[in-house]
């Protein structure tokens, strides 16, 4: 597999040089200070590039292409929208840059409670609470029908948290849940995000795919002329928010996406940690059913609760069992003949990590521990 590391660019306190120092070759990256929707220039694309090859790395993915909330909506005439996602793709191409991630969660990408939730030895992971998830929709922004997406312990038990709530714990909600949108743009306060959530107001489940079968034929013959390999994201977690349907979540939702339109450059970025947040998804399996269709892979381990909450693990911990996970992915190199990208998908913040205010769940030691446990592994089933 080939060992990358997620970047942001200007935007990141972590240099190429310091990365160069974990051992990963390839970069994972996108141009986030471009707002969606907007074309992708190739001379910017070209700066990046250069950037990271004078550094002594390969581009190898870009992660994301964003999908513009129009088109995850289905909200009016798309044809530019789309014509400027294929002009994108077509400047990444022309780069040699031919792997590409996007998802497609409405409104809010991964999504937590806590950014620091203390770890048992030291350190800090990211945690998503259901009951202050629960006590967020409830209680800050007053989503009645929330009720009936949690039990009534976890409403019980967000009704106690929210009680004893000061406003410095309610900001410090609201910007977790927030932290997941990557770039500076679309940060939303509780007013936003009400304006935000009513332009989704009747488009359920089905009428999401309709929209996502409509960006797939749009996109995937670009894909096919330019040589590029699509790899959709999954939900984090893997389930409705805020009201919202998300629709890659589990076994049966890749698979309507893959047979949607059949063909290998509508692939799938295998990420361990979303899908590992599902009790009832068996990542291995999923690794195994659409073995053809992996082009990136993010591995990462999860702690779950049984009333919904989940805490990330350390790379190796947790409740994927991550071993019996890469042997699978080594053999699905083996049989296909390629080799996979992966990156250490968040980390722990450990030692002085805590101090540098880097992206929540990418500090430099936290992954490079992460990146130096899940390269262990690998060696070791090389050899057997
Ligand atoms: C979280 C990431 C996601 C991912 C996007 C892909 O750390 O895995 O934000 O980049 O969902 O579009």
């Amino acid at each position: 597999m080939i060992e990358t590391w997620r970047w942001y660019g200007a935007l990141d306190k972590i240099t190429l040089d310091q990365v160069a120092q974990t051992g990963a070759t390839g970069i994972v990256t996108a141009l986030h200070e471009i707002p969606y929707g907007e074309i992708w220039p190739q001379e910017v694309i070209a700066a990046r590039n250069d950037q990271i090859k004078a550094a002594g790395f390969v581009w190898s993915v870009v992660e994301s292409l964003p999908v513009h909330e129009r088109i995850k909506r289905g909200d009016g005439d798309l044809a530019e929208l789309f014509a400027s996602y294929r002009q994108s793709m077509a400047n990444l191409a022309a780069e040699g840059v031919t792997t590409i991630c996007y998802n497609f969660m409405p409104l809010l990408d991964w999504t937590r409670t806590d950014l620091a939730a203390p770890v048992a030895r030291g350190g800090t992971c990211l945690r998503f609470s259901a009951p202050k998830m629960a006590a967020f929709e409830l209680f800050m922004l007053g989503r009645e029908a929330a009720r009936a997406d949690y039990s009534s312990d976890v409403v019980q038990a967000a009704e106690r948290w929210f009680q004893k709530s000061t406003d410095a714990d309610r900001q410090a909600l609201l910007n977790a849940i927030m932290s997941g949108l990557p770039g500076a743009f679309d940060r939303y306060d509780i007013a936003g995000l009400r304006e935000a959530l009513a332009l989704y107001d009747g488009i359920r489940r089905d009428e999401l795919r309709t929209n996502y079968k409509r960006f797939l034929d749009e996109i995937i013959p670009a894909a096919q002329e330019l040589g590029i390999r699509m790899c959709v994201h999954p939900d984090d977690p893997p389930r409705d928010i805020l009201g919202l349907p998300r629709i890659v979540s589990d076994a049966d939702d890749i698979a309507w996406i893959m047979s949607a339109v059949d063909a290998v450059e509508n692939g799938l970025t295998l990420c361990s940690g979303s899908l590992g947040a599902n009790p009832a998804n068996d990542v291995s399996g999923i690794a195994v059913q659409f073995e053809d269709r992996i082009h990136f892979a993010h591995l990462r381990n999860v702690r779950k609760d049984p009333d919904g909450s989940f805490e990330e693990a350390a790379h190796l911990d947790g409740d994927t069992d991550m071993v019996a996970l890469i042997s699978i992915l080594l053999e699905i190199e083996t049989a296909r003949g390629v080799q996979i990208p992966f990156r250490p998908d968040h980390g722990h913040e450990l030692l002085w990590d805590v101090e540098q205010g880097n992206y929540p769940g990418y500090p430099l030691i936290g992954r490079m521990r992460g990146l130096a446990e899940l390269r262990g592994v690998m060696r070791a089933l090389d050899r057997v």
